[in-house]
Parts: C-alpha cells; structure tokens; sequence
C-alpha cells in the first residue's frame, strides 16, 4: 500500500510537513483554481508537483479532474469540454501524473445531512440521515413531484421530524446539503440547485450511463497512448437522491462499465465507505472480482444505526466494511501487479487537536492521521503473515 493523502493545496489548514510527518508517500492533489470543463496547464501542473516533491512527496494521484456537467447530459459545449479533457489528460501525463480521481453524479458531488455526528467520546464525524434528506427535499426544497421519490413510511417519517425539528437544525441540514461539502464546485442556492436538477429532467438512468461509458470510450486512446488511469468514484451514498440517476452504485454499475469499456486503464476508486453506504453491497467481494481495475483506494469505515442512516465510525478498522479482509485483496493484487497502489485515509473524525484551526469537513488531521496508521498497522501485519 502506498499511503496517500488528500491536499487542498494552499487553502489547506494542513501543511504538507505534516503531512509527510504522517508516513505519506503519495499526495492526492488537484488544481484547485481551474473550473470544470478547463484545460489545466502545464506549467501550474508543474509548479503544484514540485511544491510537493519539495516537501519530500510525490503527486501521483489527481482527485478530481471533474466532469463538467454538459459531457454528463451531452448540452451546450459538451463536446468542447471532452477535448478539453483530453488535454488535461496529455498534460498531467506530461508530469508523470497517471492515476485520475472523478465522479459520473449529477451536480451534486458527495451528500451529508449532519457534518457534526457526535460520538460517545465527544469527537465527530459526517453522518447520511434518509430521513433528514427526504424532509429537505419535501419541506425545504419542496422539490416538484419529490413525493413520487420517496415510499409513503418515509414520506411519514420525514413529515414528523421536519415538524418537530426547530430553526438551527432545519439549517444544519440544509447548509450540510447544499454547501457543506468539498468537491461540491459552487455553493448552491435553493433556487440554483432546484434549476440544475431541473435540466436532468429528460436524463434517466440510461442515458446517463450512455454518456458515462461514451465518454470514457471517447478518451480511451489517450489513456492508452499515455498510461492515465481513470478510476471512477463510485456514488455516495449509492442510492438514487433527489430524483437524479446514479450509474455506480454497486458491482452491476462497475461490472456494466467494465464491459462497455474493455480498456483497464477504466478502472475505480475503491472507495469502501461510498459503498459501504448501501448493506446490500459486499467491498470486499467488489475489490477481488475487479482488483486489476482498481487504481485508487479510499479506505475508511462506517456504521449504520438505522436503515438508511449511517455514520463514519470510531475506527479505519471497525463498522461494516472488513477491513482486514478488504486489505488483504489490496496485498493480492499488489503482488500479482509488482507495484503498490495508492490508498488513502478517507476522512476522519474531528479531535480535540484539530479544535482551534478549520479544515475540510472530514479532512482532519487528527482523524486521518489516527486512520493511517491503522491502517498501515494493518498492512504491516498482514504482510508479514502472507510472508510467513
Ligand atoms: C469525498 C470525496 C469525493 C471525491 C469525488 C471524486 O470525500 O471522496 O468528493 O473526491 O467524488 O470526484
């Protein structure tokens, strides 16, 4: 495992001495100040790769180069911003940067209702609530026709709590939707976000998964001609929001884009906590059937307290996803490969030493740095076991 960390470049609370302090080797970056659909230049890919090789790193991994929203519904400039990104793609393969980070969800990235779940020893972390997003939807949002999305219990549910909840929490719901996120590219507006679903009217679920894989089918020979590897984030949470399709939820999703797209430079981010989201879906079954897909791992770990409602857990190591066995495919295909495969600590909980500066909701560093070194703990141990 090559142990990878997210940067927010100079925005970032976190520096990146502390960040080789943590034990990292790989620094997941992406050129902030560039808007979707944009080429990134060579020169500033350069100047963010030497800050970082400077501090005694590599940037290996981009997370995101995102897909603008017009290649997902095919509108306005669409076939432009596929270019573009062919560009990108060339120009980061420029500076030996070969592994890419991105997404296929309709204009929202990554959904949280509470950014703040308190655990039992008074640190927290981001939590998903059904219930809570149903009644932003239906009370807050009063999305047209959201009613149909959503089955007559929790439709129910979602009444009484919003009744009972009062002002502040209303907010902290709806700020935790529509801004709270990084990733997400603009704040949205009630207004701005009702407007920008609006346009997916017409785009079901086929056609998005049309536009997914004829995109990657359209950048593949650059991918080949180049070495880049895309590796897909898979939904989160993996269920469909706000009327919206969703194409990677589960190992159908990855096994259909597998076969639509034969090239395994089309590969995933192994991100066990998107998919830990849904019980239904098996992390560590998903890893061994695509592991030469897999290019980029998140590794973290969730619970859930109630259908449809989960948490990030106390632990890298502990809740629903078997960490130990998903880390031992980790060790099987780096061996089959020769080569280690970038992994990082995928959010963390918020401690006490990270009280007095503000990072990125669930970009700690506190949290990750506890749940790197569980995890490389772990690493450590069943290595030497596979060798024994
Ligand atoms: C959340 C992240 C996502 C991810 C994007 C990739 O913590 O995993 O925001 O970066 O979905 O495009």
């Amino acid at each position: 495992m090559k142990s990878g960390w997210r940067w927010y470049g100079a925005k970032d609370a976190i520096s990146l001495r502390e960040i080789r302090q943590a034990g990292v080797t790989d620094v997941v970056a992406a050129l902030y100040g560039r808007r979707p659909g944009e080429v990134w230049p060579v020169e500033e890919i350069q100047a963010l790769a030497r800050q970082v090789k400077d501090a005694g790193m590599a940037w290996s991994v981009v997370e995101s180069v995102p897909v603008h929203e017009d290649i997902k519904k095919h509108a306005g400039d669409w076939r432009t911003y596929v270019e573009n990104y062919k560009q990108t793609l060339r120009n980061l393969a420029a500076c030996d940067i070969k592994t890419v980070c991105y997404n296929f969800m309709p204009v929202l990235d990554w959904t949280r209702s509470n950014l703040a779940y308190v655990l039992p020893d008074g640190s927290d972390v981001l939590c998903y609530n059904h219930v809570e997003v149903a009644a932003f939807d239906l009370f807050s949002l009063k999305r047209p026709n959201a009613a149909r999305d959503y089955d007559e219990e929790t439709r129910d549910r979602a009444k009484t709590l919003w009744e009972k909840l009062p002002p502040s929490e209303r907010t902290r719901i709806e700020k935790s939707i529509l801004l709270g996120l990084p990733g997400t590219v603009d704040d949205l507006t009630p207004a701005e976000f009702l407007k920008q679903l609006d346009a997916y009217r017409d785009i079901g679920e086929e056609t998005l998964r049309a536009h997914l894989y004829g995109f990657l089918n359209e950048i593949t020979p650059i991918l080949e001609e180049t070495g880049v590897k895309m590796a897909i984030h898979p939904d989160d949470p993996p269920r469909p929001l706000f009327g919206l399709p969703r194409v990677l939820s589960n190992a159908t999703d990855i096994r259909r884009m597998c076969r639509e797209c034969p090239s395994t430079n089309v590969g995933l981010t192994l991100c066990t906590g998107s998919l830990g989201g849904s019980l239904d879906n098996d992390e560590v079954a998903i890893f061994r059937e695509f592991a030469p897909r897999v290019h980029f791992g998140h590794f973290r770990n969730i619970r859930h307290i109630a259908p449809g409602v989960f948490h990030e857990s106390e632990s890298h190591l502990l809740g629903k996803v078997d960490m130990i066995g998903l880390v031992k495919e980790l060790l099987k295909e780096e061996r089959r490969r020769g080569e280690g495969i970038v992994v990082r600590p995928d959010h963390g909980r918020h401690l006490e030493i990270d009280r007095a500066r503000t990072c990125y909701s669930g970009y700690d560093y506190g949290g990750r740095l506890v749940g790197l070194a569980e995890l490389r703990g772990l690493v450590f141990g069943l290595e030497h076991e596979m060798q024994g």
